[in-house]
């Protein structure tokens, strides 16, 4: 087998891939070393692995005949045009259930993190402020009102968790078989909650979900939690919401045009920002990597895909 290794993955699966065949770090390669390849040796490649952050372009696919497997490392497939490669005889991978505890596990820190204040009270005592006056006083945690955008598997796992910590509602395109208030009204749920937080896929539909009259019903006392992907929140609106104060905070793990951060966001003394570790953990990544490798042994022994999208 060939792979196609489209962003950096961890050394244990760069190490397994590379026990399986050649891998051509195709990220790695400028533009006119991409096409000298593509010339000589786009027969060879079987599989493409990557990161759910980052597509398999329908250029790529078409240049690859060989290709049969598109491994994202990852649940979001949002960079991938599916339909098409489904249509051209290739399958698409991603790992789904592993990184649930993981990112629920972070959508929970982070509102702690950003309604305590947690980032900025570690650069307090790092600064040596703490010698000089007192940190400001933060918000309750426990009795917040939660929201939940997308009651997928991450979804129902992060609201599992903070129902320890308060009421949860939550919407979708239809209410799913959970203990919670569904809200068929996204500013409804906005309104009320004092936390809203995102866990839905990236699709067409929830491009820019997250507008200005949902920041605004939110509102000054409400905190925005986004672990699922950039891409549903206009970050414009979400950059004058919190200049203004027309909401309180925003708690990001992902921004739309990653790694690259929208100044007003970094700027804004009401966020809290990491850079995409949601999933981020020695365990998980070695989960991920395992699913990962299973869908690609499988397609070599010609046996059906553990995790392939349907
Ligand atoms: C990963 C993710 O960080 O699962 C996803 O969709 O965004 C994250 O788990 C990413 O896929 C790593 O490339």
């Amino acid at each position: 087998q060939v792979a196609l290794q489209l962003c950096p993955l961890s050394e244990y699966l760069e190490a397994q891939l590379a026990e399986r065949g050649p891998v051509v770090r195709w990220f790695e390669l400028d533009e006119a070393a991409q096409r000298a390849w593509l010339a000589t040796q786009a027969d060879s490649a079987n599989v493409v692995v990557t990161g759910g952050h980052l597509g398999c372009t329908n250029d790529l696919i078409d240049a690859l005949p060989s290709l049969g497997l598109i491994a994202i490392n990852g649940v979001g497939f949002d960079k991938v045009d599916v339909p098409y490669a489904q249509g051209r005889g290739v399958a698409v991978s991603t790992t789904p259930g592993v990184l649930t505890d993981d990112v629920a596990d972070l959508a929970v820190g982070l509102t702690i993190g950003l309604l305590r204040g947690l980032a900025a009270a570690d650069r307090f005592v790092r600064d040596g402020r703490w010698l000089e006056e007192g940190f400001p006083l933060k918000r309750k945690v426990t009795g917040r009102r939660f929201g939940i955008v997308g009651l997928g598997h991450i979804g129902r796992a992060t609201a599992d968790r903070l129902a320890a910590f308060g009421p949860i509602a939550y919407h979708g395109r239809m209410p799913k078989d959970a203990p919670y208030r569904f809200e068929p009204d996204l500013h409804v749920l906005a309104r009320d909650s004092d936390v809203l937080l995102l866990a839905c896929a990236a699709t067409e539909e929830t491009r820019g979900l997250i507008d200005a009259s949902v920041l605004e019903a939110l509102g000054p006392e409400g905190y925005l939690v986004n672990v699922a992907r950039g891409s549903v929140v206009d970050e414009d609106a979400l950059v004058a919401a919190l200049d203004r104060g027309t909401i309180a905070g925003a708690a990001l793990d992902v921004v739309a045009d990653e790694p690259v951060v929208p100044v007003g966001l970094i700027a804004s003394e009401r966020t809290v920002l990491a850079p995409h570790i949601a999933s981020g953990t020695v365990e998980t990544r070695k989960a991920m990597a395992d699913l990962v490798l299973a869908n690609v042994d499988a397609l070599l022994a010609g046996a059906p895909l553990p995790s392939a999208l349907k």
